[in-house]
């Protein structure tokens, strides 16, 4: 029985009220307001007036109050089920966010002091028939931080050292300080008669031609007074397909294996299929009567995370069910700063944006939370990886305290249950850049104080896993891995955080030694990750701007212009200069808001791409991607690629081509060869041709050439190598686009200039455009070169079939839009520019002459 719903909630001054009080069933609360559950109280608050939208302007400064208060919900049930001698009853929490205290019928049955986990109470006996209330109280976080230390090292929100909650609450380089209090996930009561299951694990344990080998293991807890010898019974299913399978039991725990004749594996989407079977575990009392059930998808997959090469070479690449993989994808925020009241819907249009951008794999980064079920559900279906972090984050956390620590074994216990059965699930990770950050923070002096939380990484948390999921690779932090003495930042083994570009840090660095920043116009340029050499970068990009209307819907009028105070307390980051000196270097500072959205875009997609292409030429030395970061939670300017109105930006549909499964990239750089290399990341060989153009801006053909290559399954291939004389034949560089299109279709067309955008002169174009409505479709056209080609949606969750393109002199391009919410698409308000346009086009007015 699901307690969602309508509940009460009010604020009150700390203490002013006696908690049993407010607790009592006799208890008023006729002129509470009416609250959502699963929710949170700054979406209730918003939603009632109450406060303005903490997302305009500075709004966010004015919530600072809701911190400072005791927040009380109230509900009531109804029970007209009798409970038995052999019943029980389980009120369960999925979320309490954060220290709460639970009262049923006036009695307090308990206190949680963690957000990421669910809780569970026995209330067999404080149930009433009929009538029973709820209350629910959460403290203002200030009330737990008086006589707890907080002197030492923890970026963001000093509380967080101390409080088991969604990191970026308290602030984030992306993110505003909004700290959420409330219910913020599902509230269940669950009747059990005799004893239930509670820890399900299943796992392939082995994949042969022709049979699969699956494991599952049940444990459960019977009522003290029941003495019955239980049974586990297990179910496979594919379709029609069933087997079945009675496990062995040993007191409260039994063990299975099932032989799965021709299975059909689990694959990530841009490999195969994702086939889901569906597991079914019952639990049954000697008279044969179910008791309890366990259900869930299941995908038959072998996940390994490969160290070292054939050649003896170090590696870390994934490895699913034989095939090596390159890994493509983006690190993964909370989707909203109000994760309660987010909708499950977000999720599913997040992922699948990620999947139709080629990702196939998300990381969960360690400052939000254990995401929901909802997500790894998706992740399941749409055939993507998760790299797990767990929810640690640039601080340090007191493993000094036992009462702390006691908190955090709960929590890792039940996210391993809750999380490993996921298909998804391919690594679980210590923590993020705790590690590296504490040796940088320590040898400058700026922590002074041991690493307190190492235990939690190094000890506990594989000691854990060593019992409860043995089999998943555990890496204790991101990034991770060093060759002696360097820092764990080191490329030469485990996984990197490429922040040399954008943040300017200077590496290699040996454990140690000084922390050195090069905030210049080379030291944060994305040229250097051409001296990236990883083995696997789990974390590098750029921030771009959101869309026009994001940011308009939530800057004061009279406040969207670049550089207003208004769009630079948008950029949550330290040091906006490094933004600037990027652009700087690639299209040259903007002057006006348009030139900063447009120039901060182009940098962050032909600076990804740059990267990602690099990357991919180095497979398998390099074996993985993740761009930082995917998504936003606030409508910011951050280095997302689609932002807090699921309106993508440049660089997502960049992705679309930098991470297609086969590609044909150009090593180039001003001044040097151009070097051809064919990707193959797809397990067929491909047969193709590449028809490699220069043409000129007015579309002369200056140079062409087609080149035939036969690429084996899961391979690079280098093709040819030019010089920039052999290709322009007397035309300057600066003149020239270099194109790569495929004769049979099996690559995305790749195009390349040879010389930074700032250093080129595009001529002056004139856009030419038609709309389909019945299509939701728009043409375009260009009489000459014309240069990121933007159609501007004034509309939320729009998504083209491409944008921020180029079109080639005469080139035509229809391009299809799709509402991520199936609302009207308003054709007639999109503005179509380019940066080298003489005008900006309405949709509406102009039709492509024929
Ligand atoms: C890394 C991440 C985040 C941060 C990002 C950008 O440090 O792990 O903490 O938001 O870089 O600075």
């Amino acid at each position: 029985m699901k307690l969602t719903g309508e509940w009460k909630l009010k604020w009150f001054e700390p203490g002013s009220v006696p908690s049993l009080e407010v607790a009592a069933p006799s208890y008023i609360d006729h002129f509470w307001m009416e609250a959502s559950v699963p929710g949170d109280v700054h979406s209730e608050l918003l939603e009632k007036k109450l406060i303005e939208d903490p997302f305009v302007g500075h709004n966010d400064l004015a919530c600072g109050w809701m911190e400072e208060k005791e927040w009380w919900y109230r509900t009531t049930f109804l029970w007209e089920d009798e409970c038995l001698e052999e019943d029980y009853l389980h009120l369960i929490f999925e979320g309490l966010d954060t220290y709460a205290t639970i009262y049923l019928n006036g009695k307090e049955i308990g206190s949680t002091e963690n957000m990421l986990v669910e809780h569970t109470f026995e209330i067999t006996r404080q149930v009433q028939r009929g009538k029973n209330v709820i209350a629910v109280k959460f403290d203002p976080i200030s009330l737990h931080m008086k006589n707890k230390e907080q002197d030492y090292w923890c970026s963001y929100g000093k509380e967080r050292i101390w409080t088991r909650k969604a990191a970026m609450n308290f602030g984030w380089d992306w993110g505003p300080r909004l700290v959420t209090a409330g219910i913020w996930k599902d509230v269940s009561l669950k009747k059990y008669k005799k004893a239930h299951l509670e820890g399900i694990h299943a796992k392939t344990v082995k994949i042969e031609e022709d049979q699969a080998v699956i494991e599952v293991e049940a444990s459960f807890k019977q009522l003290f007074k029941n003495k019955e010898t239980l049974s586990l019974s297990v179910e496979l299913r594919s379709g029609t397909e069933v087997i079945t399978s009675d496990a062995d039991v040993l007191r409260a725990y039994g063990r299975t294996t099932i032989e799965v004749p021709r299975p059909k594996l689990w694959w990530t989407h841009d490999l195969g299929e994702p086939h889901l079977y569906q597991l079914k575990v019952e639990l049954k009392g000697e008279d044969g009567l179910v008791l309890d059930v366990h259900e869930q998808s299941f995908g038959i997959r072998q996940i390994q995370v490969e160290q070292t090469h054939e050649n003896g070479e170090n590696l870390f690449a994934f490895n699913l069910n034989g095939v090596r993989l390159f890994v493509k994808g983006a690190n993964w925020i909370p989707v909203h700063s109000f994760i309660g009241s987010a909708e499950n819907s977000r999720y599913t249009k997040l992922l699948e944006l990620a999947q139709d951008a080629h990702m196939n794999m998300m990381r969960v980064w360690g400052g939000g939370i254990y995401e929901k079920d909802i997500f790894y559900r998706e992740c399941d279906r749409l055939g993507l990886l998760v790299w797990q972090d767990f929810m640690f984050a640039n601080a340090l956390y007191p493993d000094y305290n036992r009462n702390f620590m006691l908190n955090v074994k709960d929590e890792i216990t039940k996210v391993i249950k809750r999380l490993r059965n996921y298909s998804c699930l391919a690594i679980w990770c210590g923590n993020n850049e705790i590690d590296w950050i504490y040796d940088r923070k320590h040898s400058d002096g700026e922590i002074t104080t041991p690493f307190y939380g190492e235990s939690i990484y190094h000890e506990v948390i594989p000691e854990l896993l060593a019992e409860l999921d043995p089999d998943r690779l555990y890496w204790p932090s991101s990034p991770f891995g060093s060759s002696g003495d360097s820092d764990d930042d080191d490329e030469t083994v485990g996984d990197r955080h490429n922040w040399v570009v954008w943040h300017g840090n200077v590496e290699p660095r040996k454990k140690g030694e000084p922390v050195i920043q090069d905030i210049s116009l080379e030291g944060v340029s994305f040229k250097q990750y051409k001296k990236d050499f990883t083995l696997f970068s789990s974390e590098f990009g750029m921030h771009a701007s959101s869309n026009a209307y994001t940011l308009s819907n939530y800057i004061p009028e009279g406040e969207f212009y670049w550089k207003s105070a208004e769009m630079s307390y948008r950029n949550k980051d330290h040091f906006h200069e490094k933004g600037i000196l990027l652009m700087e270097g690639f299209t040259g500072v903007p002057g006006t808001i348009e030139e900063y959205m447009n120039y901060s875009m182009l940098t962050q997609a032909e600076g990804l791409k740059y990267g990602i292409e690099h990357y991919r030429r180095r497979k398998p030395y390099t074996s993985g991607a993740l761009i930082w970061q995917l998504n936003d939670c606030w409508p910011g300017t951050s280095w997302s690629m689609v932002d807090y109105e699921l309106l993508p930006k440049a660089s997502y549909y960049y992705a679309k081509r930098f991470f297609a499964p086969v590609l044909v990239t150009v090593n180039h750089d001003p001044g040097s060869d151009l070097e051809l290399t064919v990707i193959n990341d797809s397990l067929q060989p491909v047969n193709d041709s590449v028809t490699m153009e220069v043409l000129d801006f007015n579309g002369k053909t200056v140079f062409s050439k087609d080149l035939d290559f036969e690429a084996a399954g899961n391979s690079v291939l280098s093709l040819a190598q030019f010089t920039e004389r052999e290709i322009l034949k007397g035309e300057k560089p600066e003149n020239v686009i270099v194109c790569l299109s495929s004769i049979n279709g099996t690559f995305p067309e790749n195009r390349y200039y040879l010389r930074d955008f700032k250093d080129i002169t595009y001529p002056e174009t004139h856009l030419e455009m038609a709309q389909s409505k019945e299509e939701n479709a728009i043409t375009v056209r260009a009489d000459k070169l014309a240069r990121f080609v933007k159609i501007d949606i004034p509309q939320e969750e729009v998504v083209c079939s491409d944008n921020f393109f180029d079109l080639l002199p005469g080139e035509e391009k229809t391009v299809h839009i799709q509402s991520l919410n199936n609302s009207e698409v308003r054709l007639e308000s999109f503005k179509i520019s380019a940066i080298n346009a003489a005008s900006v086009k309405q949709a509406e007015t102009q039709a492509i002459p024929r």
